[in-house]
Order: C-alpha cells, then structure tokens, then sequence
C-alpha cells in the first residue's frame, strides 16, 4: 500500500507508568524542526485535550521516542526521548524518561533492529537526551516478544512481562553543584542527578505534609510559585543553564516513609506533579537519600535498616518504585552511582499508520 508524505508507522506503547508514540528515526524528518512540528501535529498539541491526537492530555501520555539502528559500538540502539509539551507548541529533548525507555527493547526486536533469542533478549540503548546507557532484558519466547507475564508495577493495573533495565554508572557527576545541601529561594535542597536532575527538597521546608494527593498540590498556587522559584534558579547551579522552557530539572518533595518503604515523595514534572515517580527521577531519589548529609537526613529509612539490601522502595502517591541502588565513594571523594537497576513493564497497545493533522489547519 503507498502512503502520503505524511502518514507515518507508529507503535503506540505503553512504557512503565508512560504512554508514548513510538517511531523508527528513518520515519520521520531528519530536520528537527520539521520533526518537531510533524510530532505535535501527531500528538495534537497545543491543546489542553489534545483531542486531535494521539496525546493524552497529561505529559505523562504526551511522549514520544525516536529509536534508530546506533553506531556506537556500547549499543544496539539509539533512544532519542521527546516531550511534546500538551497545551504550548514545544517540543522538548532536554529530558530523558526512564519509563518510555522501559518499551524501547519491545519495539526494537518489533521492527526488526535486534535480532531476538530464544526465550529472553538483551538490548543495549544509548539514550540519546543524556548520552547515557542502559540494558533492558525481556521475554522473547520462539523469537518473539511476549508482553504478558506475572510482574506487578505500582500506577499500571494488572500484570505484564518483566523488562529488567540496567544502568551502567553515568559520567556525569551525581551532585551536579558540586554540594551535598545548596540554600534556594531560603529552602535546604539536594540537587542529585543519577539520569534525571532532580532537586530534593523536605516538603515541609515548602509548608505541604508531602503526602497529599497530586492533584490538591497542583491547586496549591503559592507552592506552585515556591517550586518555579527553586527551579528557575537551580537550573544554572546544576548545570542546565536557563530552564524557563525546560521540562528539566524536577522537584521532588521529600517526606517520611509511611508504607515499609525508604521515603515518600511527591514529583512535580515539573508543574504537573507526577501520579507516581518517573524512573530515572526515582534512581535519582535513590542515589540522593544514600548521600550522607543531604536533606533526606531524617526522613529516610534506608536498606539494610529493613533488609532491602541495594534495593530502595520509594513511595509515591499510587504505590511504589522499586530501585537497586548503590553508591561508591563520598567519605574520600564525591559520591557517585555505583550501580542502578529496575524493573519495568511495557504493552505494545496499537501498531499502524498514524494521521497528521494537515500543517494548514494545525494551530502552530
Ligand atoms: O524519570 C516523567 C515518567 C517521567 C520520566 C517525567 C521518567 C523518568 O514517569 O525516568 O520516566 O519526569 O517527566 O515517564
């Protein structure tokens, strides 16, 4: 069947607690604005509904990933991650996501860019956003994949087959100021990057419990200004230089755990606050909670206290995140991620061709 210029093979999946479009790079325009303009077109942004779309009017249902044979000798394939932005024209790749990552490995062995084994398979992605890797391993029965299978994951009904993603420690420092506690906007934060950079803050520094629902948070508009504020000015002090526009760093409010687990945290994404916890994000928590002397002090009951060994539980306002963390050094030299693992789920839900809407009527 011959298909116009703009009608493109997509896969819809869901990744861990994330609904995505997924796309071989060979599919869309090299160009990234003309990309970026096909994918908001696709997703149906801006709009509040995204009804014209594929988006799902939240962003955590309005990403979309970019997956292409890599060169890179680490990798089977490279992950490029975007983060089409629901209600303005925007197209973000300064973010990675730990849970589109999770469908990433599905989708290569779907279209033919990994060769499957027999029962499991292991591909190795470059993520593109951070120039980190990962390994994700999952059930291929006879060569194919299998979705289905008995691993629970907090935020997704039901049960799916096991995607194991493993991270190899980063390059980047953990603590990207370079401090253990830094005083913003006058509240004691830790900004960690273990994937994701994530600004760690008590939530009573900012006067909320830490476990109220997300959408009371979200109605709270001085705390909203308190995390623009911390954010706007944690962006340079990490690194990220101006993220007025950046969907990066996140801020995560930290509180005592209440349900077996390390902490409770509440993430804003970064205005949105988040149903549960993306997975770098809560690698990030992880690693940041084992940082001696950062502002989780206090509030953390850590592995090895309940038995856990590396694996931390982090709590979130739909359940938990399991992570295996580790870290070395901090008494001699600045802390860093040893090792960081988790186990996801993925669903393939739609494969087919999918219906821009004409670049004349969009609203952009
Ligand atoms: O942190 C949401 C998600 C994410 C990102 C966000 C993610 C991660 O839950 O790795 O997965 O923080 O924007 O999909």
């Amino acid at each position: 069947m011959s298909r116009g210029p703009e009608e493109v093979p997509c896969l819809l999946m869901r990744g861990g607690t994330s609904k995505g479009a997924y796309f071989l790079a060979e599919d869309l325009p090299a160009d990234p604005a003309e990309r970026d303009g096909l994918l908001l077109r696709i997703m149906g942004s801006p709009d509040d509904r995204q009804i014209d779309g594929l988006g799902g009017a939240h962003p955590l249902t309005s990403k979309v990933a970019v997956i292409s044979p890599s060169s890179d000798p680490k990798a089977d394939v490279d992950y490029l991650f975007l983060q089409v932005v629901v209600d303005r024209p925007e197209v973000s790749d300064r973010q990675n996501c730990g849970n589109i990552l999770a469908g990433v490995g599905p989708f290569a062995v779907e279209r033919g860019l990994v060769e499957p084994g027999d029962e499991r398979t292991s591909v190795r992605i470059r993520m593109v956003n951070t120039g980190d890797y990962a390994t994700a391993t999952f059930p291929t029965p006879g060569g194919r994949v299998d979705y289905t299978g008995d691993a629970e994951i907090s935020g997704v009904p039901g049960t799916a087959a096991a995607v194991v993603i493993e991270f190899p420690p980063s390059a980047k420092p953990l603590l990207p100021t370079g401090n253990v506690r830094d005083v913003i906007d006058g509240v004691e934060v830790t900004c960690v990057d273990n994937g994701m950079p994530t600004v760690l803050i008590p939530a009573t520094a900012l006067n909320v419990t830490g476990y109220e629902n997300p959408r009371d948070l979200e109605e709270d508009l001085a705390l909203a200004d308190r995390l623009r504020d911390i954010r706007l000015a944690a962006g340079p002090l990490m690194g990220l230089g101006d993220v007025s526009a950046a969907t990066v760093p996140k801020l995560t409010l930290l509180a005592a755990p209440r349900d077996g687990g390390a902490v409770t945290t509440r993430t804003f994404i970064p205005v949105r606050c988040h149903t549960s916890i993306g997975v770098l994000g809560a690698a990030s928590v992880a690693a940041g909670l084992q940082v001696e002397g950062s502002v989780a002090d206090g509030l953390t009951r850590l592995i090895g206290e309940n038995g856990q060994g590396d694996r931390i539980r982090i709590e979130h306002p739909t359940g938990f995140l399991d992570i295996e963390s580790s870290l070395d050094g901090g008494t001699s030299g600045p802390p860093s991620a040893r090792r960081t693992a988790v186990v996801r789920t993925a669903r393939k839900i739609f494969d087919g061709i999918v219906f821009p809407r004409s670049a004349e009527t969009a609203p952009i």
